[in-house]
């Protein structure tokens, strides 16, 4: 079967985070459509943004999907549902936040979906994850994730020892 490759953002804030990260990434090896291929160490990165809410727990990995971009989206927001996560404001503390930050490198603009993630190449608590498993990996026009990562300040994300995942592969 055809399938793509995808990377995608794991954030956890409330309620276990570390916890969460890890059931989140269980959950996505065993959807249907979905292999997972690796995954990234757990960071505790400092808020980004809306500053006065906990740490967050941050993860990323890297999967292949028959799955459309929109079909894995809405599966994306459907097991962050699950996982009882309310949307209250914009960068509000969260049980569980999965980004899309890539689909098969290709680049999208319409109102419900941008590809790469608009914000990913700013973002050191997504980069760093990203950089364990695709360091080379080229963020449409802004370039590769270690160059992205080159000078910027991410002396508040600390990577922990506990894994993410098992490594246990999903058997579709
Ligand atoms: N997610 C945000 C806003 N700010 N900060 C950190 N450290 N980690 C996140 O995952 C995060 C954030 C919006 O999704
Ligand atoms: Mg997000
Ligand atoms: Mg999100």
């Amino acid at each position: 079967m055809m399938t793509h490759s995808a990377l995608i953002s794991l954030g956890s804030n409330l309620s276990e985070p570390v916890t969460q990260i890890q059931r989140a990434i269980s959950c996505l090896a065993q959807q249907a459509g979905i292999r997972l291929q690796a995954a990234s160490a757990l960071y505790r990165t400092a808020p980004v943004g809306y500053a006065d809410q906990p740490d967050f727990i941050n993860a990323a990995v890297h999967i292949e999907t028959s799955l459309s971009p929109m079909v894995l989206l809405r599966v994306l927001n459907q097991i962050e549902a699950e996982f009882g996560r309310e949307r209250s404001f914009q960068n509000a503390p969260r049980t569980l936040d999965l980004d899309l930050i890539d689909y098969a490198g290709q680049q999208w603009q319409t109102e419900r979906l941008v590809l790469p993630h608009p914000r990913a190449h700013e973002r050191g608590f997504v980069l760093i994850p990203l950089a364990d498993m695709v360091p080379e990996h080229v963020l449409g026009a802004h370039g590769q994730v270690v160059q992205l990562l080159q000078g910027m300040d991410v002396s508040d994300i600390e990577r922990l020892d506990t894994l993410a995942w098992n490594g246990k592969a999903s058997s579709n």
